[in-house]
């Protein structure tokens, strides 16, 4: 039978019963692309798991069909979140589809990506820019959520989680058992603590044997899990995780140290390098946060992390589209040059 949707493949696995009015876009699914390019520069044989290719281009749409999912079971008529843009965008997509939900999303004002900016105003999300940064938004939607019947769904909502932990299901399946390393980006760490979790679950019930080392990497101008503390203005040109208090931070942690993995930081000049070489030689376009995850393995690797590891099996979570964020692609590229029309003048630009 064709997909139908990750809440429908991996219903015995979720908290949904029945009466669960499930909200789908046909999300999940993603494909495990191998990549020569990575398998050549660093060792392990390295397998991007594309969640770009999610309905509204990120991985968040996982957690977002459990939890407006959730939100409509319970009867609720608003959902609120803060958002570095992909969880608004998916929050928005999810809440037009259901009909009846109003989504008010809260952003770090002049610090979203284009794309995600206007994809949560053409599904009609209330959006507010705020004069502050990510952690400030949650902090005022944690506020909001808590004293009026508003629904949260940010991460910290544990259906987000359950959704997105698939992920790690979907690898397993492919793979016939998890890999032994998987590279993956960290901002408000939800996305690490769900794939954390899922493995578990997986090979509990014996679908897969092994565990993955966990491999999170934060951007350097936001890195408060690798300084230890909370950084009050993050920055990075990976705006998607310029989040300087993380709200599953104990979780990751716990990713971490359960699995004998590692959280790093990666800077802006690493994660674009990744950025444009994974467009250039994997043919797969991302945007930059999801560089991060490549960028800190080619580091491990330089290090000598993955030494005696060749025939091992490296998943890379790359998690939002390169389109998201038009700005930086075009900042990174030079401008095509303008010629006449004449058939001559192309042939001797082109070299023939
Ligand atoms: C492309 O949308 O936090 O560590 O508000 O959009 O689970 O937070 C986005 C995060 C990585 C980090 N890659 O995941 C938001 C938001 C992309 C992202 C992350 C995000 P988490």
């Amino acid at each position: 039978m064709s997909w139908q949707g990750l809440i429908h493949h991996y219903r015995e696995f979720l908290p949904v019963t029945d009466k669960t009015p499930v909200i789908s876009l046909l999300e999940g699914n993603t494909p495990l692309v191998f990549s020569q390019d990575l398998t050549d520069a660093v060792g392990p044989q390295v397998y991007l798991k594309y969640e770009g290719l999610n309905p509204t281009g990120s991985f968040k749409d996982r957690g977002m069909t459990m939890a407006i999912s959730k939100a409509l079971e319970k009867g609720s008529k608003i959902v609120m979140c803060a958002s570095t843009g992909n969880t608004s965008a998916s929050a928005a997509a999810y809440s037009a589809r259901s009909r009846k939900l109003k989504c008010v999303v809260l952003i770090p004002d002049g610090n979203i990506a284009l794309g995600k900016l206007a994809q949560a105003m053409i599904h009609q999300a209330q959006v507010i820019a705020i004069k502050g940064n990510f952690d400030q938004a949650l902090t005022l939607v944690k506020d909001i959520t808590n004293q009026y019947p508003v629904e949260l769904v940010n991460s910290i909502n544990p259906y987000r989680i359950e959704g997105q932990k698939t992920a790690a299901f979907e690898i397993c399946d492919t793979l016939s058992d998890a890999p032994e390393f998987h590279a993956i980006p960290v901002g408000n760490a939800g996305n690490i603590t769900a794939y954390w979790k899922g493995y578990k679950e997986y090979k509990k019930v014996g679908r897969s044997k092994g565990l993955p080392k966990m491999l999170g990497f934060q951007a350097a101008g936001a890195a408060p899990i690798v300084l230890g503390h909370p950084v009050e203005k993050p920055e990075t040109i990976a705006t998607a995780i310029r989040i300087g208090n993380p709200a599953s931070w104990k979780s990751a942690e716990a990713a971490r140290d359960e699995s004998g993995g590692l959280i790093d930081a990666v800077t802006d000049d690493e994660i674009l390098e990744a950025y444009k070489r994974l467009a250039a030689a994997s043919g797969v376009f991302v945007e930059p946060a999801s560089a991060a995850s490549v960028a800190g393995i080619l580091k491990l690797s330089r290090q000598g992390y993955f030494r005696n590891h060749k025939k091992a099996r490296l998943v890379c979570t790359v998690t939002g589209h390169g389109l998201k964020d038009p700005n930086i692609a075009i900042k990174n590229i030079t401008n095509p040059v303008v010629l006449e029309a004449d058939i001559k003048t192309i042939l001797k630009e082109i070299g023939l």
